[in-house]
């Protein structure tokens, strides 16, 4: 079924519009219960401690095969088949409502990922994925998409940072920017557990080096909006997920909408 493009146009705020155009994030407080992010955190603190081959199938990590470095903060992929506290964080409605809006109405989940910082895990140095952002009848668009959601207090000073505006990238950054830098060029993002940073991959991020005494956990779930790729949905495991979930891995195409997000639009109109 196709909808009218004004339903699309009209999910964001024209606030929220103006600061993910002009920052290439947005940030959403408080969007999961505390009861979720303690079983998160309890599973992650479980599946980060045990070897790969252990990982109830079909988790894996790639941070853990090819050429990673072994102080890398590893990861966790392919978590919403792990348990329904995943699959409930794949179908938040608050976080969806974004996701829906900035993928003009056809998101494609492409990864699920959990992980673990530790004081010795190594920086994450400015990098972009591709430049494929731009601002259309609907409203702003970012054709990769990633939904950071932190499962602990991160403090001023650690944890993300970005150059606010470069998802733009009419001219290259200079390449002795350090993740160190401070405003105006580089700014960080502290949040707390629950709270979610949603950011198109053509933005410049990184990581900055974990500094509290507890680790840090945070859920990447990335979107694209034309196409799939290449790894989900998991057909041989997908009695392990629900319709939704399963139907959000399903390719992306433009001007068609999913039933999960008929259901989203309209649990939204009736707000
Ligand atoms: O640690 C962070 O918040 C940044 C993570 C990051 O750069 C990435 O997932 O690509």
């Amino acid at each position: 079924m196709t909808y009218p493009q004004g339903i699309i146009k009209n999910i964001l705020t024209p606030q929220e519009k103006w600061f993910f155009d002009h920052h290439g994030f947005i940030i959403l407080r408080k969007v999961v219960p505390p009861e979720d992010i303690e079983r998160m955190i309890e599973l992650g603190n479980q599946w980060h401690d045990i070897p790969l081959d252990a990982l109830p199938s079909p988790l894996t990590s790639t941070s853990r095969m090819g050429t990673h470095a072994p102080t890398i903060a590893h990861w966790i992929n392919h978590i919403q088949y792990g348990d329904p506290v995943f699959q409930r964080l794949v179908l938040n409605p608050e976080i969806l409502r974004v996701v829906i809006a900035l993928t003009r109405g056809a998101p494609c989940l492409v990864d699920c990922a959990l992980t673990k910082n530790h004081k010795t895990s190594d920086d994450i140095h400015f990098h972009a994925a591709g430049q494929d952002y731009s601002v259309e009848e609907s409203g702003p668009r970012a054709g990769f998409l990633n939904t950071a959601i932190s499962l602990v207090d991160v403090p001023p000073g650690t944890g993300f940072v970005c150059l606010p505006g470069s998802h733009k990238r009419n001219f290259e950054p200079p390449d002795d920017l350090s993740i160190y830098d401070g405003p105006p060029t580089v700014i960080n993002v502290p949040v707390n557990a629950g709270d979610c940073v949603i950011f198109t991959e053509a933005l410049y991020h990184g990581g900055r080096r974990w500094t509290e005494s507890y680790p840090r956990f945070t859920i990447f779930n990335r979107y694209i909006d034309n196409g799939s790729h290449k790894n989900l949905p998991i057909e041989s495991h997908k009695h392990l997920i629900p319709d939704e979930v399963y139907e959000l891995e399903q390719p992306a195409v433009q001007g068609q909408r999913k039933r999960v997000v008929e259901r989203i639009l309209g649990e939204l109109e009736t707000l």
